[in-house]
């Protein structure tokens, strides 16, 4: 169960930030009105959600997930593989201080966002990408295992569109995981029950289990509906204008139980 959220509202040079995505520039006041429901769904599931001040300095740092790892009591402070988005490690630490007692750091050569990392609960599935090098994933591993927790590095370097591994996989609890076609019959994933997306949902594997339910962008009723068949209620959330920064729901959020 998560208890607490912690969200940074876009600011007016949202559509600044680093994209692949040819879906032309963000609409700032429906990026600021898609996030109000985004965080409103949160608060529905029972989160306590601290919503910080926009950055101007820093255009990507909604995108809270890839500053950190929190595991338990643990939080583990990235370091960005864009270096634009190098200081909002150092932005968002005093807040995430304020409810993690013991706290480690990526160190150079290593880096690593966020969003390559999926819970599986005592398990982790540490993406290498463009973004998370090896020496990264290797720091985290190793930091993890002190933890009693083990991990599986997956890469996705040539795996096309896809910038995190949670780009292209979620992890739902009971040993199921949401998982993009170009990932499926991965052998990190044996023992997993996969509910595999085809290609044309691929930005909808980017969902989020909080608390019993099932957060999924809106405008893939397949993916939905094979969710739903797994067992899972669905809660649909417009993402559109954070898609064409090539973001999506878990890099809104960082989530956690106190
Ligand atoms: C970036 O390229 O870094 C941002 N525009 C998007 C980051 C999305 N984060 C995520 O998937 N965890």
């Amino acid at each position: 169960m998560f208890t607490h959220a912690i969200c940074r509202l876009p600011g007016t040079n949202f559509a600044a930030g680093l994209t692949t995505a040819d879906l032309g520039a963000p609409d700032y006041r429906e990026a600021l009105s898609q996030h109000a429901a985004y965080q409103r769904a949160l608060a529905s599931l029972g989160l306590t959600v601290k919503v910080l001040p926009a950055s101007l300095e820093f255009p990507d740092s909604t995108f809270v997930e890839d500053t950190a790892v929190l595991f338990q009591n643990l939080a583990v402070f990235s370091r960005p593989g864009a270096e634009s988005r190098f200081g909002e490690v150092e932005l968002i630490k005093p807040e995430i201080l304020t409810y993690f007692s013991r706290y480690a750091q990526i160190a150079a050569p290593g880096t690593l966002d966020g969003g390559d990392i999926c819970e599986a609960g005592n398990h982790f599935f540490i993406g290498v990408s463009q973004r998370t090098n090896q020496d990264g994933a290797a720091q985290l591993s190793y930091l993890l295992g002190k933890e009693g927790c083990t991990s599986a590095f997956i890469d996705i370097r040539e795996t096309p569109g896809l910038l995190h591994l949670k780009s292209g996989i979620a992890y739902l609890g009971n040993r199921t995981l949401v998982v993009a076609n170009a990932l499926a019959n991965h052998p990190a994933f044996d023992g997993f029950q996969c509910i595999i997306a085809e290609e044309a949902d691929q930005y909808a594997t980017n969902c989020i289990l909080v608390n019993g339910t099932v957060i999924l962008p809106s405008g893939y009723p397949k993916l939905k509906k094979q969710i739903e068949e797994a067992g899972f209620a669905v809660m649909p959330l417009a993402m559109s204008e954070f898609q064409k920064m090539d973001g999506g729901l878990s890099c809104l959020s960082l989530r956690f139980q106190l």
